[in-house]
C-alpha cells in the first residue's frame, strides 16, 4: 500500500474536522462529495462478491476445505462478538454513563425489532430467486448463490470451464474498477464527514459524552487485545502491520457507517495488504460484513447499561447474561448498513424488559457511535480471514 495513500486519508479526516467546525452545518455543501463516493463503492458490491466467492470456491480445490474455513471463521465470530459484548457491559458498569445524565427523553416509544427466530433466517439465506437477491443486493443470499454456483462448477469440471473462465474475468474486472474507486477514498472520506463534524457539534455530543468514552475505551481494548493476539497468535502476524494494512478500510468504514459498502475496500486491503488468499477474502469477508459485528456488540453492552442507569434501573446478573446473549445475537442480525444497530438495540433492551423510549436518547449521536462500531466491524472481519487463513493457506507478508 502506498505510504501517502494513509497520509492523504488522514489529512482528509483532518480537513473534514476543520470544515466541519469551521463552517458549521453549512458543511453540508460537500456532501454530494461523499454521496458519489458512496454510491460508487455501493455499485460494485453485488458483481464483486458474486464473481469473488465462485473464484474462490473453485479455486479452493475441494469443498471440505471451504467447510473448514466457514466453521473456523463462525466460531471465531461467535467468540469475538461474546468477548466484544462483555466488554461493553464493563465498560458500561465502570463509566456509568447514565447515571446524573441532564438529557430529556424525546419522541415516541418505539417497537422493538423483530428477529424472524433462528430457523426463518437460517431458511431466508436460501434465495427463491437468486437473480432478485442479485437485484435487491441481498447479500447473505447472493453469498449462499455464489456457493452453490462454484461448488456446481467444480462438480461439472470441464463442461463448465467456460462459465469458471467467464466469472475469473468479471472477478480481475472487479477488482480493477475497485482499484480505481479506492483512489477517490479520502475525497469520499472528507465529502461524508465534514457535514457530520458540521452537524454534530459539542451541544449535542457534551451531555452524552461519557457514552462515547465507554464506546472508544472499550473498542480500545478489544482491537488491542483480542485482534493483537488473534492475528500474532493465530495468524502469525506482526499485529502492527495488520492494523497498518486495513486502516483504508477502517477509514472507509467510520466515514460510511456501512460495512457492507466498504467491502470492496476491506477485500482489496485484506489480499494485497495483509496478504490473504482470494479464497479465504472472497468467503469471510461477505460473511464477517452480514453477520460479524463486534463494535456493534460493544455498542449494545454500553448503550444497555446507559439506558438502564438513565431510569434507574439496576440489571440482575441474570439480565445481564441475558444481554450479553441477545446483543450476541442482534450483532449478527444487524445489517452492514448505517443506523442498523440502532434498530437492532431494540430488541435487547425489550428482552431486559427496558424503556424503549431509552432509544430516543442516543439518537441524536448514534451516527457518531456508528462510526466507531462500523470501523471495528470490519476490522473484526479482516482478522477473521486473518486468523483462519493460518494452517489452511500460507498467508504471504506474515510480518512488516
Ligand atoms: N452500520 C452498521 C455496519 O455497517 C453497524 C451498526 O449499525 O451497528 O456495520
Amino acid at each position: 500500500m502506498r505510504k501517502n495513500f494513509v497520509l492523504h486519508i488522514l489529512a482528509a479526516f483532518i480537513l473534514a474536522v476543520l470544515a466541519g467546525w469551521i463552517f458549521g452545518e453549512r458543511a453540508v455543501v460537500v456532501q454530494p462529495l461523499g454521496d458519489l463516493f458512496l454510491r460508487l463503492i455501493k455499485f460494485i458490491i453485488v458483481p464483486l462478491i458474486l464473481s469473488t466467492i465462485i473464484v474462490g470456491v473453485t479455486g479452493a480445490g475441494d469443498v471440505k476445505k471451504l467447510g473448514r474455513l466457514g466453521g473456523k471463521a463462525v466460531v471465531y465470530f461467535l467468540v469475538t462478538s461474546f468477548i466484544a459484548i462483555a466488554l461493553g457491559l464493563f465498560a458500561g458498569f465502570v463509566f456509568q454513563p447514565g447515571a446524573g445524565v441532564e438529557v430529556a427523553v424525546q419522541g415516541e416509544a418505539v417497537e422493538a425489532a423483530e428477529t424472524e427466530g433462528v430457523i426463518a433466517t437460517l431458511l431466508n439465506i436460501i434465495p427463491t430467486n437468486p437473480f432478485e437477491a442479485l437485484t435487491t443486493g441481498a447479500v447473505l443470499q447472493i453469498i449462499f448463490f455464489a456457493i452453490f454456483m462454484g461448488i456446481g462448477i467444480s462438480l461439472v469440471g470441464e463442461k463448465a470451464a467456460p462459465v469458471q473462465r467467464f466469472f475469473e474475468g468479471m472477478a480481475e474486472v472487479m477488482y480493477k474498477i475497485t482499484g480505481i474507486v479506492m483512489k477517490l477514498v479520502p475525497l469520499g472520506i472528507f465529502g461524508l464527514l465534514a457535514p457530520i463534524v458540521g452537524t454534530y457539534g459539542a451541544s449535542v455530543l457534551l451531555p452524552l459524552i461519557k457514552v462515547i468514552i465507554a464506546m472508544v475505551v472499550a473498542i480500545i481494548v478489544h482491537v488491542a487485545l483480542v485482534y493483537s493476539t488473534a492475528v500474532k497468535t493465530f495468524g502469525k502476524m506482526n499485529p502492527l502491520h495488520f492494523f497498518k494494512g486495513i486502516f483504508p478500510a477502517a477509514s472507509v468504514a467510520f466515514a460510511t457507517c456501512s460495512s457492507s459498502g466498504t467491502l470492496p475496500v476491506t477485500m482489496k486491503n485484506t489480499e494485497e495488504n495483509l496478504g490473504v488468499s482470494k479464497t479465504t477474502t472472497s468467503f469471510i469477508l461477505p460473511l464477517g460484513a452480514t453477520i460479524n459485528m463486534d463494535g456493534t456488540a460493544i455498542y449494545q453492552g454500553v448503550t444497555v447499561m446507559f439506558i438502564a442507569q438513565y431510569f434507574g434501573t439496576e440489571l440482575t446478573f441474570a439480565q445481564i447474561l441475558i444481554v450479553a446473549l441477545m446483543g450476541t445475537l442482534a450483532s449478527i442480525g444487524t445489517a452492514g448498513v448505517p443506523g442498523a444497530g440502532l434498530v437492532m438495540l431494540t430488541m435487547t433492551l425489550a428482552a431486559v424488559n427496558l424503556p424503549l423510549e431509552g432509544i430516543a436518547l442516543i439518537a441524536g449521536i448514534d451516527r457518531v457511535l456508528d462510526m466507531f462500531r462500523t470501523s471495528v466491524n470490519i476490522v473484526g472481519d479482516a482478522s477473521a480471514c486473518v486468523v483462519v487463513e493460518q494452517g489452511s493457506e500460507p498467508t504471504a507478508q506474515k510480518t512488516a
